[in-house]
């Protein structure tokens, strides 16, 4: 029997710049660069075993063995990875994710990143992160962002080699943190491939949200490199509300807000006003994310323990890029 290991442990990210639409889908090919920060405390493990005794890819999740159907974007990956490195067989994956559904974040960025590392690890050499990170995204287009920590740019590209992420400065070198208020822990009702999708096709607004992202990615790579949080704030807060904008806009209109989500972002605004600076940004649910420097963390945290439980409200710092031991 001839039997191949690897292992990679990736961490979630987060969008400052978000990606919100594509031109390819097959490719996973973005409409718009985007720019996030990779998380701390949540992160993914997986181990991957090619093997030419196994006759079909098998997928366990914390110990659970899931559905072949649900498993196509995984085979992608596999794929991509099989073809570069010359490989037939099938492979066993065995991934634990350490993102719980409590942060409100999601974990298909470090997921489809660890797999795409553990894969390349078993096959060849993982010494080629920018290569990596386009594999990565063939399964999650966030997780081209999720190869590299501290803050990151994905190249939106026009083509497989094109489209990938590069790191802007590490996790050590920036003064940027998040407080996550969980809002709500079910799954969202509209999946982000969809919603995206929707918005694309039938918001007239689109094609400015685009441009708009597009223009300001300059912009925010300068405030990254001087670390200047009032401009990288500024920029994050308004990506977010423009992309929730395009929501609306769409044809059904629908959105990710629900009250509670409308109420943080006053808080936000009022915890602001009163001198404590931070800002808000929201992904494709409900949960609202307060970005803030290490000095006012535990003010953040405080303000809202107000309002909200204490277990709603989770902290993340800068985390790392993959690793390829634990
Ligand atoms: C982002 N999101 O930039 C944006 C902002 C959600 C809102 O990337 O279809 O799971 O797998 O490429 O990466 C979530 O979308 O979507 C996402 P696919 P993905 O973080």
């Amino acid at each position: 029997m001839n039997e191949k290991h690897g292992f990679a442990r990736a961490h979630t990210n987060i969008a400052l710049l978000k990606y919100w639409g594509k031109i390819n889908s097959d490719l996973i090919l973005p409409a718009n660069d985007s720019i996030s920060l990779t998380l701390d405390k949540f992160y993914t493990d997986t181990e991957v075993t090619f093997s030419d005794e196994y006759t079909s890819n098998l997928f366990y999740l914390n110990h659970q063995l899931i559905d072949v159907k649900k498993m196509q974007r995984i085979n992608r990956v596999l794929e991509a990875v099989k073809s570069e490195f010359g490989y037939q067989g099938f492979a066993k994956i065995e991934s634990e994710n350490h993102v719980p559904t409590a942060a409100g974040l999601a974990s298909s960025a470090s997921g489809m990143a660890a797999l795409a590392g553990a894969a390349v690890s078993a096959l060849g050499s993982h010494t080629d992160l920018t290569n990596l990170s386009r594999l990565a995204r063939l399964g999650s287009g966030s997780a081209s962002r999720s190869v590299f920590g501290g803050i990151v740019h994905w190249h939106r590209g026009y083509d497989h080699q094109s489209s990938f992420a590069e790191q802007i400065v590490s996790e050590d070198q920036i003064d940027l943190n998040m407080v996550t208020i969980v809002i709500d822990r079910r799954q969202k009702k509209v999946k982000s491939t969809l919603g995206m999708q929707h918005t694309a096709s039938t918001s007239p607004f689109y094609p400015a949200w685009v441009e708009a992202t597009n223009q300001a990615i300059p912009e925010m790579i300068s405030a990254v490199q001087n670390n200047d949080f009032t401009k990288i704030g500024e920029l994050a807060e308004h990506s977010a509300a423009m992309m929730h904008a395009t929501t609306l806009s769409s044809k059904p209109a629908f959105t990710y807000f629900a009250p509670e989500t409308i109420q943080a972002i006053k808080l936000v605004e009022q915890l602001r006003e009163s001198g404590i600076e931070c800002y808000y940004t929201i992904d494709a649910g409900p949960n609202v994310k307060v970005l803030c420097q290490s000095k006012n963390i535990t003010r953040v945290k405080r303000f809202f323990a107000s309002y909200f439980d204490q277990d709603q409200l989770v902290v993340a710092k800068p985390g790392s890029g993959i690793k390829f031991t634990k």
